[in-house]
């Protein structure tokens, strides 16, 4: 599963599920310099802070449930 997104015409996010852990990448692509970060999180650890930053309890469920589905 992979998800990205380009931020502008030098910015692109990354977002990948593989080999068990959720996988962010930036890359800034600017005129001499290119930068990159990448950051592996375990995948409950993202989706609790995730839903933990969105306002109200339904999101937390179904969280829980993608932690659930993820766990198979
Ligand atoms: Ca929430």
């Amino acid at each position: 599963m992979e998800v990205s997104k380009e931020l502008g015409k030098e910015l692109d996010l990354d977002i990948k599920l593989e080999d068990g852990k959720v996988k962010i990448g930036v890359k800034a692509d600017m005129k001499g310099v290119d930068v990159g970060l990448s950051v592996d999180l375990e995948p409950e650890y993202f989706i609790n802070k995730l839903t933990a930053a969105i306002p109200g309890e339904i999101d937390n469920m179904l969280g829980q449930m993608l932690i659930a589905a993820l766990k198979k």
